[in-house]
């Protein structure tokens, strides 16, 4: 039996000439280079549409295989949202008291973070992406996923890009460990906590940590 054909459909992607180019590459980075990752949410509400259209931003990105093995959880229920701090700052208490290493507590002390998270329910949304290890098809067999940190890794970058653009801020928060949000969520076996994002306006007059960003001769090397 002959293999099977799949089929192909013609693509457009909009190109520009050279001059054009070189300037949207330059405002992307503008753009992007004013992204900071910001600790201080005002309660102000942001709109499930808006929320809904971010989400199938980030599931555009590419997967192993084409298998989007992502699932996004958006909290906004205040119930839930204290449930989510309140397990949170349990682990996090523990791990800045005692599981962070020195090294690591001194690496973090420029960013002036420690175990309290009020964002957790400051912000008016917490976006929950976990990783699909596996799907699992209607006849409940399991059907295997490919690179799937890589994939949900970029589709969380993708995420956090439309976060930007829609004027919302955004951090990545890493409670450790994360199996809390399986159970407080509710997530089936096939599911790993990946990445919490809280999402929502600054507060006003936010301040960040005065970072720098690596310049070009420190990041790329030129073959
Ligand atoms: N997960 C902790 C600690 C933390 C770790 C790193 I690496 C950071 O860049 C920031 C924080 C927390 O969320 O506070």
């Amino acid at each position: 039996m002959a293999a099977p054909s799949y089929p192909f459909v013609p693509y457009h992607p909009t190109t520009y000439a050279a001059e054009e180019t070189l300037r949207r590459a330059q405002e992307y980075y503008a753009f992007m280079d004013d992204r900071r990752t910001v600790r201080d949410f005002s309660d102000a509400p942001v709109t499930r549409e808006v929320i809904e259209q971010l989400i199938l931003t980030a599931s555009t990105a590419p997967s192993g295989a084409h298998k989007q093995p992502w699932t996004f959880c958006a909290v906004s229920d205040p119930v839930l949202k204290r449930q989510i701090r309140e397990a949170a700052e349990k682990e996090e208490r523990d791990s800045y008291s005692g599981r962070m290493s020195p090294e690591w507590l001194e690496d973090l002390a420029p960013l002036g973070t420690d175990w309290q998270k009020p964002f957790l329910e400051t912000a008016p949304w917490l976006l929950i992406v976990f990783k699909k290890a596996y799907d699992v098809k209607a006849d409940g067999t399991k059907r295997n996923n490919y690179y799937v940190s890589e994939s949900v890794g970029i589709a969380s970058g993708f995420l956090i890009s439309a976060i930007h653009h829609a004027g919302l801020v955004t951090l990545t928060h890493t409670p450790s460990p994360m199996n809390f949000l399986s159970k407080l969520l509710n997530r089936p076996a096939n599911e790993r906590p990946f990445l919490l994002l809280p999402v929502g306006y600054p507060a006003a007059e936010v301040q960040v940590p005065d970072l720098q960003r690596k310049p070009l001769e420190e990041v790329a090397v030129w073959y």
